[in-house]
Formats: C-alpha cells, sequence, structure tokens
C-alpha cells in the first residue's frame, strides 16, 4: 500500500506541472516527499546517514508552506533576500530533495531492471554515486557506501511492504514517471533564474 501512495502522490505533482498556467505548491511538494519517511525508517540502519538530512530538509520546506504558497514564490522570495545559496535556506534545501528525489528514481529504474533477488545495495549504490557522489566529499561518500552495505534484498523490501514483484513494479514503474516530471520542473525552475543546480 505504501508503494502506492508514493506513486499517486508524485502522480498527482506531476498532472499539477504538466497543466498550462499552474504552479506547484509548496505544501502538496513537502508532503509527497514525506511519504520516504517510512521507507526509511524501515530500511535503517542503511540510510541512517541520509534520513536525518533528508527529512530535516523536507520538513524545513514544509515549515515554508503557509507564508510562501508556490515553489517558485519560496524560490523568488530566497531571491530577492539574497540567501539562496546560504546553508538552510529553503531554495537550498530544495536543491538537495530534489537530488534525493532523483537518486530514488535511478534507484527505481534499477529495481525494474534487474532480478527479484539482486541486491539491493548495488542499485543504491549506482543510484547514489550518479546523482550525490559528485557532491559530497569522502566521508560523506565513505558513510554512503558503508550504510548501503547492510541494505536487505529487492525480494525481501518487497515482501516489508506487502508487494509482490508484480504489483511493486507497476508502483516503482509509476513513480519513475511521475518523478522524471516533476525533477525536470526543478531543473527547469533552478535554471529558468540562473541559479544552477550543480552546487
Ligand atoms: C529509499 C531510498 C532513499 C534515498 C534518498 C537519498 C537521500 C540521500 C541524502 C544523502 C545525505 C547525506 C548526508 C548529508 C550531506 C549534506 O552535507 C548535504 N546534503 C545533501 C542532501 O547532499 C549538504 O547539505 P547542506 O550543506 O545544504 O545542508
Amino acid at each position: 500500500m505504501k508503494f502506492k501512495e508514493i506513486a499517486d502522490a508524485f502522480g498527482e505533482l506531476a498532472v499539477i506541472v504538466n497543466t498550462p498556467n499552474s504552479d506547484v505548491p509548496v505544501k502538496l511538494f513537502s508532503h509527497a516527499c514525506s511519504r520516504f519517511f517510512l521507507i526509511f525508517t524501515v530500511l535503517e540502519p542503511a540510510f541512517k546517514f541520509a534520513e536525518n538530512d533528508y527529512v530535516s530538509k523536507v520538513n524545513d520546506l514544509a515549515k515554508a508552506s503557509p507564508s510562501t504558497l508556490t515553489l517558485e514564490a519560496m524560490v523568488d522570495r530566497d531571491i530577492e533576500a539574497k540567501r539562496v545559496r546560504k546553508v538552510g535556506s529553503h531554495t537550498r534545501n530544495l536543491l538537495r530533495v530534489k537530488r534525493g528525489l532523483e537518486m530514488i528514481r535511478v534507484l527505481c529504474e534499477e529495481l525494474l531492471a534487474t532480478e527479484a533477488d539482486s541486491p539491493l545495495k548495488d542499485a543504491a549504490y549506482k543510484a547514489y554515486n550518479q546523482v550525490f557522489g559528485p557532491h559530497h566529499g569522502w566521508a560523506i561518500q565513505l558513510a554512503a557506501s558503508t550504510g548501503f552495505g547492510s541494505l536487505l534484498s529487492k525480494a525481501e523490501l518487497f515482501q516489508m511492504f506487502n508487494e509482490t514483484e508484480e504489483t511493486a513494479k507497476i508502483h516503482i514503474q509509476s513513480y519513475v514517471s511521475a518523478s522524471a516530471t516533476v525533477i525536470a520542473y526543478l531543473d527547469y525552475l533552478f535554471l529558468s533564474k540562473n541559479l544552477g543546480i550543480d552546487w
């Protein structure tokens, strides 16, 4: 059931992104991102190193939502206040959270492409190295590879969430498509305001 909730939440965001002249509410975005919290808890300790960082950044966005309605308005406020790249700014946290969504997307693509008994850790390494590796120093990279070493198998993960290989793959596929749309929107949001996405 949990996999479906995640896929649906990002599906809802993708519909908004694809609607002309519409903007993404911060609340809806942070709520969708928070759907992963339970998975982190289940996958502990493999993701312990990432959990605090991801959770606190998503919660920071959630906190921003009463005062700024849309992601674009939130980013604009940081631009006006000249604090886009400041540690802890909403915009900086949004870029980090976007990478989290991207890492999960690459990981999901691996899950779809590999055998049922293949280890989750191989998929996690690949996704991490591709998305976060270039942005992290050696200490964090080491923590990541140490953490992933304790990941269970793909079959065990599906079982924990009461999914069969078939049902899991349906939801994973829909997250892959929906998140691609949302991530492309976020890249556009940053690039159209000349903020860059490689910092
Ligand atoms: C179910 C699979 C979930 C995968 C989600 C992946 C999230 C991985 C996040 C890794 C974060 C590791 C430790 C923290 C690193 C920070 O130095 C860094 N944060 C990130 C997300 O790169 C920088 O954050 P800062 O300086 O803006 O506070």
